[in-house]
């Protein structure tokens, strides 16, 4: 069991480091968005894309065991998206992301968004070539989910704490979760967003801007 895991992740390896190669020499800034089901990727992503895409090219690459929704919701925006159906699986790998890759053919110094598929678990494990994992976690799932799946919360480098705007009808303590993330993680950084509300939006720009600055290829 063990070895079988150990040839799975390093065969995943390789083709995430084919895919930071390939992305790293067009300069383009790949973050993987990582979350339990239904705490806002898709919303999150369509709202950036609409606020964003007169500035820089964003290309998406959509993980769901099922449906084509998530793609065609970012597609509506404008953006290039291509998705990826799982089955039986509860993840992207590597492979799949260097195949969904070949037929975006993302410009250079452009944005691409990797949405994995809605489990907290073991996309933590499988690095896809990105830059980044940004971890979402909604107000309505409780404080402690940094506490109860520290995998994911160690492997991030950017929490985003969405559906703030739900906070005046939750006993949702924002400082225990920071806490509760900082404990499993103490170099995460932490932004508050409402993707439907806009509240925060402007600072994940920033962070968005700032990232791609130092990623873009220099080369004319
Ligand atoms: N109130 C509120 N609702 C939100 C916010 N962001 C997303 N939602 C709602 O949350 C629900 C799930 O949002 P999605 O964007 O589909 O979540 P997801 O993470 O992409 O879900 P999966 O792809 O299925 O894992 C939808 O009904 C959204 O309208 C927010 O900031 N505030
Ligand atoms: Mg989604
Ligand atoms: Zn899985």
């Amino acid at each position: 069991m063990v070895q079988i895991e150990q040839d799975i992740l390093s065969k995943n390896d390789a083709y995430a480091a084919e895919n930071r190669g390939y992305l790293k020499a067009l300069g383009i800034l790949a973050l993987n968005f990582v979350s339990s089901p239904g705490s806002g990727k898709t919303t999150l992503l369509a709202r950036t894309i609409t606020d964003l895409k007169g500035d820089v090219p964003i290309t998406v690459i959509e993980g769901d065991q099922q449906t084509a929704n998530d793609a065609e919701r970012i597609r509506a925006t404008g953006a290039k998206a291509v998705q990826v159906n799982t089955g039986k699986g509860c993840h992207l790998d590597g492979h799949m992301v260097g195949r969904a890759l070949e037929s975006l053919a993302p410009e250079k110094n452009s944005l691409l968004f990797i949405e994995n598929v809605g489990n907290l678990v073991c996309p933590a494990g499988f690095d896809l070539g990105e830059k980044l994992k940004v971890v979402i976690l909604s107000v309505t799932e409780g404080e402690d989910k940094p506490l109860k799946y520290p995998d994911m919360f160690h492997a991030a480098g950017l929490m985003l704490l969405n559906k703030i705007d739900l906070l005046p009808y939750l006993n949702f303590d924002v400082d225990l979760c920071i806490e509760n993330a900082r404990r499993v993680n103490p170099d995460i950084r932490v932004l508050q967003v409402s993707a439907t509300s806009g509240e925060g939006l402007d600072d994940w720009y920033a962070w968005i801007k700032s990232e791609a600055t130092q990623t873009q290829s220099k080369e004319a």
